[in-house]
């Protein structure tokens, strides 16, 4: 069991959970900024407007990373750091595109190889007020394809882009439930806006559009002069099981439901279309492509980039689903028929962790795209009561060093005797920060922020755990 020589390893966080400095060197808002401003959205009504204070401690940030052995770092770039407003017609901010710019330059001094998310959700608020953002199919790839060529051009030594993070979030939890900024839903006891059968599958149409384009602006304009520079979208999903493997209908599920969370976004970028599932399901509320958009959609992966947690038992569901449904009709379960259960409780009511999952959907995922170059860009784990616990037992968290060993194991097992091509892993996260609507009580990060403290890192055993893991995995020659 190995992984390959050239196989890269770190850590990955984003702009919004980690940055803060929110209105430092001319930041514009985010819908993020506007949503965390409304009274119920975040558990613990806080904000990313100090977060970890990332955007001051660049330094200390990459002397962790150096102190961990890490080989590569994912993070990602607030739009509105760089076009305060976001359109391709409003102003550019120097300061803020230079900020990132040297940050780059301070990895690649340190040994980091970075990889660069463009949009891990943090849309320009501006934007989202000028025209209704995701949801216009017209002007939003154009602002996202010119903020692409902005940073492209500035930031050229980055060999790794990833256009967007997980579109199924941006999409479902943005236009469909509500729990994400900009909390659209058709629950009017909880947004006076949205449409939850018909937005989520226009925003993540437009996304794909976005996504297209500033692939092919990289391909035509920068790639060439980039030196093996590569792109490519990151896409979340779970593991599936079937509820009663001997029912036929709940073995279909499970494909379906990877379908309606991933091959919703890798079918068209991989094949051309939406899976044949949805649209059976969701007819013509999923946009249809015109030939300008396959054209700019197919094909447009360098790599794929995986996202990856948790896994379910799927039971279908009988009779038609309601037209809010967006997970293909059936249920999520963390127990079987014969009343296994998935895997321990975590802080995250989402996530169990379950390794085996990682390697089957790494398999599920390799045969259907045709063994694609691939990079895990997250993994990770929360800790049930983490939060509430003391210091010396924070840094104990043996709970996610056998979680990181679980999965990079399992990974590993893909990779050597599953023929899975995958050359990279980041762990979810370098740090503690702002897990989106939970605030800051769900820790995700192999450090311990103490936000009390004046943010001061603690590493906890798991950040130390990774290297000698990686050590032993990864060939020599
Ligand atoms: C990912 N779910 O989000 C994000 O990319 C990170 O920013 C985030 O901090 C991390 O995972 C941990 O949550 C997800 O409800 C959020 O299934 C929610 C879900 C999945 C992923």
């Amino acid at each position: 069991m190995s992984l390959p020589s050239d196989f890269l390893w770190g850590f990955a966080t984003a702009s919004y959970q980690i940055e803060g400095a929110a209105e430092a060197d001319g930041r514009g808002p985010s819908i993020w900024d506007t949503f965390c401003a409304i009274p119920g959205k975040i558990a613990d009504g806080s904000s990313g407007a100090v977060a970890c204070d990332s955007y001051n401690r660049t330094k200390e940030d990459i002397d962790l990373l150096k102190s961990l052995g890490a080989t590569a770092y994912r993070f990602s770039l607030s739009w509105s750091r760089i076009i305060p407003l976001g359109g391709r017609n409003d102003p550019i901010n120097q300061k803020g595109l230079d900020h990132y710019a040297k940050f780059v330059d301070d990895l690649l001094e340190a040994g980091i190889e970075p990889f660069i998310t463009l949009f891990h959700w943090d849309l320009p608020d501006g934007l989202d007020k000028r025209y209704g953002g995701l949801l216009n199919r017209e002007e939003f790839p154009l602002d996202f394809e010119n903020y692409a060529r902005v940073v492209f051009k500035a930031i050229p030594k980055c060999k790794h882009w990833i256009t967007f993070n997980e579109p199924w979030c941006s999409s479902i939890l943005g236009y469909n439930t509500g729990f994400f900024a900009p909390g659209h839903t058709s629950d009017r006891s909880r947004s006076a806006v949205g449409d939850s059968t018909r937005e989520p599958w226009i925003a993540g149409h437009n996304i794909l559009v976005a996504h297209g384009r500033a692939v092919k602006a990289y391909r035509d304009d920068f790639k060439p002069q980039s030196d093996g520079g590569e792109i490519g979208i990151t896409l979340n999903g779970d593991a599936t099981y079937p509820w009663d493997p001997e029912d036929p209908a709940d073995v279909e599920a499970c494909d379906r439901k990877i379908e309606f969370a991933i091959s919703w976004f890798a079918d068209p970028i991989y094949f051309g279309h939406y899976p044949e599932s949805m649209l059976k399901q969701l007819g013509d509320r999923l946009p249809t492509f015109t030939p300008e958009e396959v054209a700019l959609v197919k094909g447009s992966n360098d790599f794929y980039g995986m996202n990856h947690y948790t896994a379910n038992y799927i039971k279908h569901k009988t009779g038609p689903p309601p037209e809010d449904d967006f997970l293909g009709n059936l249920e999520t379960l963390f127990y079987n028929k014969a009343g296994d259960c998935i895997g321990p409780e975590t802080q995250s009511f989402w996530l169990r962790p379950h390794a085996q999952g990682f390697r089957d959907l790494l398999g599920w995922l390799s045969k259907r795209y045709g063994y694609p170059k691939l990079y895990v860009t997250e993994n990770g784990t929360s800790l049930k009561g983490e939060n509430d616990m003391p210091l010396d037992k924070i840094v104990e968290d043996d709970f996610r060093v056998k979680y990181f060993n679980d999965y990079v194991n399992a990974m590993a097992k893909a990779s050597s005797e599953d023929g899975v091509n995958v050359k990279g892993y980041l762990a979810w996260s370098l740090m503690d920060n702002f897990e989106w609507a939970e605030g800051y009580e769900t820790r995700f990060g192999v450090t311990y922020v103490d936000y009390e403290h004046d943010q001061k890192r603690h590493p906890k055993k798991s950040a130390k755990s990774l290297k000698p893991l990686f050590d032993s995995l990864i060939k020599k020659d």
